[in-house]
């Protein structure tokens, strides 16, 4: 009986370092237990944090004794993180790292992600294996048009990008018609960009006379960092006549990497042989059901310099119940809606950005630019929403303008509820970005 369970288990990591994705899914369970134990018993012993964590919650490590018993560990937040900035979750010596990276984030302290050597492995190979599962190869040419530096996004996925043996440009974010000089040069193949910065560069490219489908041999994007609208990914496949793939991380999380979508479009493969996921209800901090909408917890069991259990990210999204029909046995998240704390109450309607992207991205009238800005007048708070639309309106008859206004306006009041002034700008006008965009101003405090 032990032999055969030790054959079995010797098979099990035979198959994962063959084809780590497509394990049966009971193989796959055993093997996240393995590693939830290993990793419980690390922290417990090396992270002050997780033994006063576990000791409050009264569990040790050898409590966890089956998936489930997941739940009995309690969650980290961002602010954990934060509060004990730069090494306070540090699992592994100071001499076994190799790299920092921060996660992006304009107030207060930056969360520090710290790598060993094996993590910066794993990180790229969980991006050789995405890319992969895009169909893209050693034919392609990549321009990695993410910020290089402590942003996870360049170094990474430029890592696994080499891995998986394509010819890696690191043009990094900006410089753009440097960037598109390269891509014609070069034949540029795919590009990993953030899907604002993909609507920037096609207007970039118009403006030197260059049509973004016909001038370029780009057939695939990745898009990643911020949340976008299912219009606006559309919007980016037409406007350059490639392949666009959503591709979900958090540098905490080693970056990029975490989840990605298949050929078949339909939600992103969350690596669950990297990563434990749960959806909890952000409120009441109960489990969900796969198909509920909630936040997304993950818990890394293969990072080694800093392992976060249970991490509450802050994204929302929810699990597919049904298997893919690519056959692979990760199972699959939904489109990220927005963070958690993105969400605003208007008049008592709660409000996500994304619900107002997905309106005008839909709209083929509007061009590929927007803000959403909070204000309060009169002690109410308005929402005002600010949206580029095609030059022609500027053009023509003040009422083809004045008649876009009012049907953009019923849109949005069908699908939020509640009625935002709205303003037409000519395209260009607002503010562009090479990086994760800005585009929900609260000017409510001042
Ligand atoms: O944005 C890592 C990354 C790089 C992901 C390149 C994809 C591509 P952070 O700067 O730590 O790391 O930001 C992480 O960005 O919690 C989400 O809120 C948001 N985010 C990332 N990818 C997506 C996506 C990188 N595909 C935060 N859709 C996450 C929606 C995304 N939101």
């Amino acid at each position: 009986m032990i032999k055969e369970r030790e054959n079995e288990g010797r098979t099990i990591v035979r198959r994962q370092k063959e084809n780590p994705e497509c394990l049966t899914r009971g193989c796959l369970e055993e093997l996240q237990l393995k590693g939830l134990k290993k990793v419980s018993e690390r922290v417990y012993h090396k992270v002050l944090f997780y033994k006063e964590a576990f000791r409050a919650n009264g569990v040790k490590p050898e409590d966890i004794k089956n998936l489930p018993d997941l739940k009995r560990i309690p969650f980290t937040t961002r602010e954990d993180l934060r509060a004990r900035y730069p090494y306070g979750f540090l699992a592994s010596p100071l001499s076994s790292l190799v790299r920092l990276h921060t996660s992006t984030g304009t107030t207060g302290k930056p969360k520090a992600v710290l790598f060993t050597q094996k993590d910066i492995d794993q990180a790229a190979q969980l991006i050789t294996r995405s890319i992969k599962m895009t169909g893209a190869g050693p034919e392609d040419v990549f321009q990695n048009m993410m910020s290089y530096g402590l942003f996870t996004g360049g170094l990474i996925f430029h890592y696994g990008a080499e891995r998986a043996g394509l010819l890696v440009i690191p043009g990094g974010a900006g410089n753009t018609e440097r960037q598109i000089g390269l891509m014609r040069d070069f034949s540029t193949t795919i590009l990993h960009l953030t899907p604002s910065y993909a609507l920037y560069l096609a207007e970039v490219m118009e403006r030197l006379g260059l049509n973004p489908r016909d001038d370029f041999d780009l057939r695939i994007f990745y898009l990643g960092a911020e949340p976008y609208s299912e219009a606006t990914n559309r919007k980016i496949e037409e406007i350059f006549s490639v392949d666009a793939y959503d591709s979900y991380g958090l540098s905490e999380m080693n970056g990029p990497g975490v989840a990605f979508q298949c050929k078949q479009k339909e939600g992103m493969h969350l690596w669950e042989d990297n990563f434990i996921m749960e959806i909890i209800d952000p409120e009441t901090l109960e489990v969900l059901r796969e198909g509920e909408e909630g936040e997304l917890v993950l818990s890394a069991i293969n990072r080694e310099a800093m392992p976060l259990l249970r991490y509450r990210t802050g994204d929302l999204t929810s699990i597919y119940p049904e298997p893919c029909r690519c056959g692979r046995i990760h199972r699959r998240i939904s489109r990220i809606k927005g963070r958690v704390d993105d969400m605003f109450v208007l008049r008592g309607v709660n409000i996500f950005p994304s619900g107002v992207e997905r309106v005008l991205m839909g709209l083929p009238e509007v061009g590929r630019n927007y803000q959403i800005i909070l204000e309060r007048k009169g002690g109410l708070d308005e929402m005002r929403v600010k949206v580029e639309v095609e030059k022609r309106f500027f053009r023509g008859s003040f009422q083809d303008l004045e008649k876009l206004q009012s049907d953009i306006k019923a849109k949005l009041k069908r699908e939020l509820l509640v009625t935002p002034q709205v303003e037409l700008v000519e395209p260009t006008t607002l503010p562009r970005t090479t990086g994760k965009a800005k585009r929900f101003i609260d000017n409510r405090e001042i």
